[in-house]
């Protein structure tokens, strides 16, 4: 079970800090240090996705894979295969030195040429990774069900034309949930990556609606009757790779939750690319899932400015990150959600290394950011002119609003009578994002820690 694939990485990867040279070292990202009461690990709850790191060999739609995983090659066996790469996956995520991994069935165990021997694949892969579990710490962030790559998906699942593509989407969540619950996962993820539509010409759009409303609370229903206590998240993603999707964005997973009864059953899982491709920013979709109580989890990554398509790469921002988090921890943290690296090597990172690289910066990245959040959070920088700028609402006039004891001809005699008059009021944009730059630039000076590492 033990592998040695990524020999060049000779130990686990360790803190440096700021001053180190050696690229296999953390320069910030230190486990145990405790930040707002939390250890810096379970404030970020990373986790290594199994799909992009070792199911991806690479390819794009002009050409073929360039990676190096011999248990993607076409020739290879697939029992060994999948063997070899739970093998290289939990080494990485050993020697990586982070609490979390997540996958979907299909990238542990292929498709077999029957449902018996498509569940044989995917129990074979569970019992090692299982064992694998409890040989490293690594601990199951969420599960999920690949609803989206074999061509029976093609017009979606629960959302097909044909009740049978319903019926086998709904076994294969089944047996996934289930496998989920096995691994004390912490979530379970939908991500409907074909629920949507590439033509309005032939699609019926509120008997689609009902379908996946109906698949959601079988869901939910198969949930509670296993005991499984982790979160049900669904990943909204406006397009591709249909042309639209039904889980648009934030607001609209949640107004569609709404409708059908079903918000106190689902939280979202937020992608940072996802959210770029639909015209926000992250931010936005981090601060409008807190808004709506719906906020689960994140897929971190990062788009490209100078195209429209999920380049799902490794996010490299402090200043874009540190305000997504710190809407995260001024509302409390995560509970069962955590950071996903759901992002992928460039075609031409064809070394092995290249994966720690990649994850290493990405990790320094987020934990440079939550100490800028942290540091926001501490200074009010954010919070207290928010509240400044609504104090009026606690006053008589706004509470007798909110209340609802005035209607719009009460307000309209006070107007007149000339008791309201409403003065202009700077937002103060340019001093709240100066305000914001200081306090990230002030972690960037500080070496020391603000509080001390736990141990
Ligand atoms: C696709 C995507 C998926 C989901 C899981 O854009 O993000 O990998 O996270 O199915
Ligand atoms: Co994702």
């Amino acid at each position: 079970m033990s592998s040695d694939f990524f020999a060049e990485v000779r130990k686990r990867v360790g803190y440096g800090g700021p001053d180190s040279s050696d690229p296999l070292a953390y320069a910030v990202y230190q486990p145990d240090r405790l930040v707002m009461g939390k250890r810096m690990e379970d404030q970020l709850r990373i986790a290594v996705c199994l799909w992009h790191s070792f199911n991806w060999p690479g390819s794009d739609v002009f050409g073929v894979g360039t990676f190096d995983r011999p248990w993607l090659a076409p020739s290879a066996d697939p029992k060994t295969a999948a063997q070899a790469k739970l093998d290289a996956a939990f080494e990485f995520i050993d020697k990586l030195g982070v609490p979390f991994f997540a996958f979907h069935d299909r990238d542990v165990a292929p498709e077999g040429r029957t449902y018996a021997e498509t569940r044989a694949n995917l129990d074979a892969s569970v019992d090692r990774i299982e064992k694998h579990m409890a040989r490293t710490r690594a601990r199951l962030l969420w599960g999920t069900a690949n609803l989206f790559s074999h061509p029976r998906y093609a017009a979606g699942a629960a959302t097909n034309p044909d009740p049978a593509v319903f019926a086998y989407a709904a076994a294969q969540v089944k047996t996934m949930l289930e496998v989920t619950h096995r691994l004390k996962g912490a979530n379970y993820v939908l991500w409907g990556g074909r629920e949507g539509y590439e033509t309005l010409l032939n699609t019926d759009l509120a008997r689609e609606e009902a379908q996946l409303a109906r698949f959601l609370s079988m869901v939910a229903e198969h949930k509670h009757r296993i005991g499984f206590s982790g979160a049900l998240l669904i990943e909204p993603k406006p397009q591709e790779p249909t042309k639209h999707q039904y889980d648009y964005d934030a607001a609209t997973v949640m107004g569609f939750l709404q409708r059908h009864d079903l918000a106190s059953e689902y939280r979202l899982n937020l992608e940072a690319n996802h959210a770029t491709l639909a015209g926000h920013s992250f931010h936005h979709e981090v601060a409008s899932a807190i808004a709506l109580g719906g906020f689960g989890s994140i897929d971190v990554n990062r788009g490209d400015y100078q195209n429209g398509w999920d380049t799902d790469q490794f996010p490299n921002s402090v200043d874009e990150l540190a305000l997504a988090i710190h809407e995260i921890i001024a509302a409390g943290g995560f509970t069962s959600g955590g950071f996903n690296f759901d992002a992928k090597l460039r075609r031409q990172s064809v070394s092995r290394t290249d994966l720690f690289h990649a994850h290493i910066a990405g990790i320094d990245t987020l934990a440079r950011a939550l100490l800028a959040a942290v540091d926001m959070v501490e200074h009010d920088t954010l919070a207290a002119p928010r509240k400044k700028r609504y104090a009026d609402w606690s006053n008589e006039l706004g509470k007798a609003i909110l209340s609802g004891s005035q209607t719009l001809a009460d307000l309209e005699r006070r107007v007149a009578a000339g008791e309201i008059e409403p003065l202009p009021r700077s937002g103060q944009q340019e001093l709240l994002e100066g305000s914001v730059n200081r306090r990230i630039w002030a972690v960037d000076r500080s070496r020391e820690p603000a509080t001390k590492p736990a141990r």
